[in-house]
């Protein structure tokens, strides 16, 4: 092998690993689903009741979700929804953002887009018709409060001001 044709190779070869070490950070691996080693809240979509509630907004991870916590994490992804930010959440951002969390929670657990999928992304359409309570197609950060406050509110089954085991308790 010439000492230019062997440079080449070794300059393929980096480009390869350099390709699949951005495809692991990119994909995660099986598995990594359940890593309690991710950093935020886990963001089960889909998926209703306490688990998900708690996996959803749990930013700090200590099983309690508060409301600081929860009203934190509903912010981000209304704001990272509204991606012509124009402070309104169009249907078609309200879905591309649920889709987003979807798609990389199929990705986590190795799954490809199934039946389940298409008719989460459909209940997702029918769930922006029914927060967009005055019908003028697009949702406010004033009806985003109004449902985040109701939401909150049901998954405390207790009362006492925060979402813990002690709501799936009395489930
Ligand atoms: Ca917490
Ligand atoms: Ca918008
Ligand atoms: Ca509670």
């Amino acid at each position: 092998m010439s000492r230019i044709s062997a440079a080449m190779t070794a300059v393929a070869v980096a480009a390869l690993l350099a390709a699949c070490a951005s495809q692991d950070t990119k994909t995660a691996a099986p598995g990594a689903a359940a890593s309690t080693e991710a950093k935020g809240p886990t963001t089960p979509v889909g998926g209703h009741g306490h688990h998900a509630f708690i996996g959803g907004y749990d930013a700090n991870r200590d099983g309690v979700v508060t409301r600081e916590e929860y009203d934190t994490v509903r912010k981000q992804r209304f704001v990272a929804a509204d991606t012509n930010q124009d402070g309104w959440l169009s249907e078609a951002e309200y879905v591309a953002e649920f889709e987003a969390r979807l798609k990389a929670q199929y990705a986590a657990a190795g799954k490809q887009p199934d039946q389940q999928y298409q008719g989460s992304i459909k209940q997702a359409h029918v769930r922006f018709g029914i927060l967009d309570s005055n019908k003028d197609g697009k949702l406010g950060i004033e009806e985003e409060i109004d449902i985040a406050n109701k939401t909150f509110k049901n998954a405390d089954r207790n009362g006492d001001g925060v979402v813990n085991a002690a709501d799936i308790a009395g489930q």
